[in-house]
């Protein structure tokens, strides 16, 4: 039921209410009531209720998504949330089909989506935003919660695409866990070799750079991050033509 109205709403905003036997009724609760195409006046973003009545006058309210307003001609109520949930977090919880809503964590996904809300750490807001999205696919808090489920690799080019000796981004910012995989893109030969003066204390410079060198174009060498703080590299056979990269681990 709760899929077929899902669908019903999809169907009811991207077309025409009267084609699918519904009317829609206005209300005379004015303090709950928001009409369509009204300014939102509270200052905050709305988290409104689309109300439907169907054939035979079942009342059935639709959950837009935060911050959409009311569509025009339309009637809607502000949410009820569920009790300590924030607006998004009680929308799904009632929206989920019975077991993965009986399942769920809804403390910790409602934490989680806090956190991206409220957090200026770009790797916190990450990894929460991961967790509740994987919660939301059904994964449990313990799968979610290990620290290699929110973990990225990302992709530095060894070498432009027009052949030029650079590292492609040259300046990349990671969190905590994630990886990099360097990637002999042009004018190889390539290789990455950190400097010893200029990585985190502790890190061995040894563990993470190449002896070697990537030959052939699509040829890859990946490292993993677990220490925060600044790392500088350079291609050694291209040091001389200012091929360096810096690497933030944060
Ligand atoms: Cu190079």
């Amino acid at each position: 039921m709760m899929r077929f109205s899902t669908l019903l709403l999809v169907g009811l905003l991207g077309a025409n209410a009267e084609n699918m036997g519904m009317q829609l009724r206005k209300v005379s609760e004015p303090s709950q009531e928001v009409a369509g195409g009204e300014a939102d006046t509270a200052g905050e973003v709305a988290h409104l209720d689309l109300e439907v009545i169907l054939e035979g006058g079942e009342r059935k309210l639709f959950p837009l998504l935060p911050g959409v307003s009311c569509p025009p001609k339309m009637t809607c109520r502000t949410r009820n949330s569920v009790a300590g949930l924030s607006p998004m977090a009680s929308a799904l919880k009632k929206n989920l089909k019975k077991p993965l809503a009986m399942a769920m964590d809804w403390g910790e996904f409602n934490g989680n989506l806090k956190t991206v809300v409220a957090s200026d750490q770009m790797c916190t807001r990450r990894a929460a935003m991961s967790r509740a999205a994987g919660m939301a696919a059904g994964l449990s808090v313990a799968a979610v919660s290990k620290p290699a489920y929110a973990a990225e690799t990302k992709e530095v080019k060894m070498g432009t695409d027009g052949g030029g000796l650079q590292f492609v981004p040259s300046n990349l910012k990671i969190c905590v866990g994630d990886s990099v995989k360097w990637i002999n893109n042009k004018a190889g030969p390539h290789n990455v070799v950190f400097d010893e003066d200029a990585i985190p204390k502790g890190v061995s410079q040894e563990a993470i750079s190449m002896e070697d060198q990537l030959g052939d174009e699509g040829d890859t060498f990946e490292r993993t991050f677990k220490e925060p703080g600044t790392y500088e590299y350079y291609c050694e056979p291209h040091r001389g033509a200012g091929m360096n990269g810096q690497l933030t681990v944060v």
